[in-house]
């Protein structure tokens, strides 16, 4: 199948809480949406990139202009069947997985909708619910924290990760061991720590975490190998694992013993199974990652998190921690025991309310042969 036509949107949704990391805040998401039209039918994809290159190097601007320029016209010229043929088709074009991801992901979305079948199973998933867990971040006092806990626990999510920085991590972790007793937790710093800070990581032995994810920075392997060495505590790897030779050379340095994976840190759906297969062959879980997700890139990886080495709880939670309304119908939904339905209709399985999208929507361009 070839594809007929390209669209790309960025649209812009205010968040319904503000979330913050040791990069900082934010109030809004803007992102673009992929909607690709082939044979009849259409399919979806969101770009993980965001106003600013803290997370990633990747912005909307930056992952704008390789879609039109580069990425867009080489989708354009493949047959489309398999998608696992569309990672390779952008070789040429270093870095910008998550450019690439957001078009092979909706290449995904379009096979499964021409074979009838729900994303999931094209990927190798068999679970028909996911384990969900929430990303709780940086707020203006313990008690703030404390409250936005209690709030996800009587939800019935699964796990708890608070985001840490210098000057917001033993104390903010002993209060939440203090008022919550042995909940699962753990912590993400996003990469906001060297090893001179050892010490302090080390003191966090003492607060049982499930694990402490990225807690040097975003391309280092073997200062996280060194620290490994020094922990009891597992470190979770989530910005230095962008491939699965990353992914590899990282367990083989002792970097890690829990990998995070995003599709769109790693090129899409066909490089983060790879890292999915080497992660198992080697005993290390995986859990799912978010990136504040409309609903389009939400169910996308509810898909992925049904393979089985995701045995950990992630990150894609409910849609109204996020956005209301979503741009999706229904909303993604938690239920009290903490998991999420994965929708059985064909592809990502959910309805894009299309006028929603276009209110949204702040620039729009089309791409033909
Ligand atoms: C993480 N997310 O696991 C990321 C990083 C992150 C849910 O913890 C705007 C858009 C701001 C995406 C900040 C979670 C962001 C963002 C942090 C993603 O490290
Ligand atoms: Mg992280």
């Amino acid at each position: 199948m070839r594809i007929d036509r390209i669209e790309l949107r960025l649209v812009r949704l205010p968040l319904v809480h503000f979330f913050e990391t040791s990069f900082g805040r934010v109030h809004d998401k803007a992102f673009i949406l992929v909607r690709l039209l082939a044979g009849g039918l259409e399919a979806w994809g969101e770009c993980v990139a965001e106003e600013t290159p803290y997370y990633s190097s990747e912005t909307n601007e930056t992952a704008w202009h390789v879609i039109t320029g580069f990425l867009a016209p080489r989708l354009l010229a493949l047959d489309v069947d398999d998608p696992r043929q569309v990672f390779p088709a952008f070789r040429a074009v270093r870095g910008h997985n998550m450019a690439k991801a957001a078009l092979e992901m909706a290449a995904w979305d379009l096979r499964a909708r021409a074979e009838g079948q729900p994303l999931s199973r094209l990927l190798g998933g068999a679970r028909a619910r996911i384990a969900s867990g929430v990303s709780v971040g940086i707020q203006d006092s313990f008690d703030d924290l404390a409250s936005k806990i209690r709030t996800e626990l009587d939800a019935g999510y699964r796990r708890v990760k608070i985001k840490i920085k210098p000057g917001w991590d033993i104390e903010a972790v002993r209060m939440v061991r203090e008022r919550f007793g042995p909940i699962p937790l753990m912590v993400d710093a996003n990469a906001a720590y060297s090893l001179a800070d050892a010490d302090r990581l080390a003191a966090l032995d003492a607060f049982d975490l499930m694990m402490i994810e990225q807690p040097l920075d975003y391309d280092d392997v073997s200062d996280h190998a060194q620290l490994q060495r020094r922990l009891k505590t597992p470190i979770c790897l989530d910005e230095s694992v962008h491939s699965p030779r990353a992914a590899r050379d990282a367990i083989a340095a002792g970097a890690c013993r829990v990998v995070n994976i995003k599709p769109g840190r790693i090129g899409g759906f066909a490089e983060s199974i790879a890292v999915h297969d080497v992660c198992a062959a080697h005993g290390v879980p995986v859990w799912h990652g978010g990136m504040l997700e409309s609903g389009i890139g939400r169910t996308h990886n509810i898909h992925l998190s049904t393979l089985p080495n995701f045995t950990l709880p992630g990150d894609v939670a409910a849609s109204r921690r996020y956005f209301v309304p979503d741009l999706i119908d229904p909303p993604v939904d938690v239920a009290a025991d903490g998991t999420i339905a994965v929708p059985t209709a064909a592809g990502i399985g959910v309805a894009v309310d299309v006028d929603r999208v276009g209110r949204a929507t702040l620039r729009f361009e089309a791409l033909t042969p």
